[in-house]
């Protein structure tokens, strides 16, 4: 079996990233990699292994792209680095390069910090610590490590820099922002100012599955390409980025990849957010009652499938696009879930509930009942919800403790206070209240 080295040398670094996980090299490491004119920093955020493979293989690894019928593999080369994010020194040179003009952040939505209320934690401990060790030089929120190198590449008048997120949060540009240069003028005031002035946050629409890769998916890219790749990532075909915001200092030419820059990127969020991730968070919590462990197997299932239907329709009417625009693409979600050969684990998708239901589910439970509808779809994701906080067992979510405990009480009680743990008025409505509990007892009936 061949090695997996490089052959000639790796692009100069333009793009860095925080997030060395899956998804980031399934999607903006492919996009720079197609772009061709551009390396790649990256650095790992939760899981320093996930540099160790790579940087013996020089940054190389190969997307296995799995469609219904078949796998292709593509060998990636625009990671130029991969680095453990615990080098801060790494970390705050590469941000602070004159040549790098591109930030892109996978970090998971939880990384962010913020407070339910949507700002900054500032009373979390970890959020207080790095602000008292940030003119250290030390950081390890994500927050903090942002703020840490932005003040270094002010320091050497690197010039301005785009801040590109990719994790699924509304309107994740401003998010950013607003978390940054929150953490910055606890810091500073002269430095969220530098910030406010010199980094331009890019609003971003992200999409392409990618499951966790598995020990045959290393032995299959072995045999498809005689390569010894240690650090293979599965994904399906489908990819999409739509991006809106101004990169002062460049960018990789990503639209080779088909990456969409436009003005505004609220319609495809919501188109996103809403149909894939809310039928997503809605299969994870209720599928496993009728003993899937899949999306494929869960789709499979007339029952299952029919909650995804019923939760697209009451979607859709909140949509601004039209009903014969969103078909090809409520279609195409569809056909997405259900390739057989992508073993994407709801187990996976039920993580971090907690941050994830408000964004992707709640938005739509909210406009039904203003319209005086009762979202039936939506009851099924928040009864499926509780009652895998319920049962207790795989729970991976930063407020675990003090949501299986909620789970426990009787049927109605549990209902309200867990509704109120994510949305206060919600838990007021009385008839959505009593329409979960009744799901609830449907599903686990
Ligand atoms: C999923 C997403 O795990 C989850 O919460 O809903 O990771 C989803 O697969 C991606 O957003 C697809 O682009």
């Amino acid at each position: 079996m061949a090695p997996l080295v490089r052959s000639t040398p790796a692009l100069p670094v333009r793009h860095v990233h925080l997030g060395l996980g899956a998804f980031h090299r399934a999607h903006q490491a492919w996009y720079t990699h197609v772009a061709g004119d551009a390396g790649i920093a990256a650095f790992t955020g939760r899981r320093p292994d996930a540099a160790v493979p790579l940087a013996a293989q020089d940054g190389l690894y190969h997307l296995l792209v799995r469609s219904a019928s078949g796998d292709r593999a593509e060998l990636v080369t625009s990671l130029s680095g991969a680095y453990d994010g615990a080098d801060l020194s790494a970390w705050t040179e590469a941000v602070a390069s004159p040549s790098v003009g591109v930030l892109t952040l996978t970090v998971t939505e939880a990384a962010y910090r913020r407070s339910p209320s949507g700002s900054l934690d500032l009373s979390d401990p970890s959020v207080a610590a790095d602000v008292a060790s940030i003119p250290g030089g030390v950081a390890q929120t994500v927050p903090g490590r942002l703020v840490l190198a932005l003040a270094s590449r002010r320091a050497s008048d690197a010039g301005p820099i785009a801040v590109v997120p990719c994790d699924n949060l509304l309107d994740n540009g401003p998010t950013v922002a607003s978390v940054v240069v929150a953490l910055a003028g606890a810091v500073s005031a002269s430095l969220a100012e530098w910030i406010s002035s010199n980094v331009s946050f890019v609003s971003t629409t992200i999409d392409r599955i990618t499951p966790a890769t598995t020990a045959s998916d290393i032995a299959e890219v072995a045999s498809l390409t005689g390569f010894a790749d240690a650090a293979p990532v599965v994904t399906e075909p489908f990819t999409e980025w739509v991006l809106a915001g101004a990169f002062p200092s460049g960018r990789p030419a990503w639209e080779v990849g088909g990456a969409r820059f436009v003005d505004d990127v609220t319609p495809f969020e919501q188109r996103k957010l809403w149909l894939l991730n809310g039928s997503h968070s809605l299969l994870a919590y209720a599928a496993p009652l009728r003993g899937h462990a899949t999306v494929a197997s869960a789709v499979a299932d007339p029952v299952c499938r029919e909650w995804v239907e019923s939760w697209f329709e009451l979607a859709s009417v909140f949509l601004p696009f039209s009903s014969p625009d969103l078909a090809p693409y409520r279609a195409s979600l569809l056909e997405r879930y259900e390739n057989p050969r992508i073993r994407h684990n709801l187990s996976q998708i039920a993580m971090d509930g907690s941050l994830k239901l408000p964004i992707r589910v709640l938005p739509v439970v909210t406009q039904a009942r203003a319209a005086g509808v009762m979202p039936l779809a939506g009851a099924v994701a928040l009864a499926g919800w509780i009652a895998h906080l319920r049962r207790g067992v795989d729970v991976r979510d930063p407020r675990a403790s003090e949501l299986i405990p909620l789970a426990q009480a009787d049927d109605e009680t549990a209902v309200r206070s867990l509704l109120g743990v994510l949305d206060a008025a919600l838990a007021e409505d009385k008839e959505l209240i009593s329409v979960i509990v009744e799901t609830l007892r449907d599903l686990t009936r």
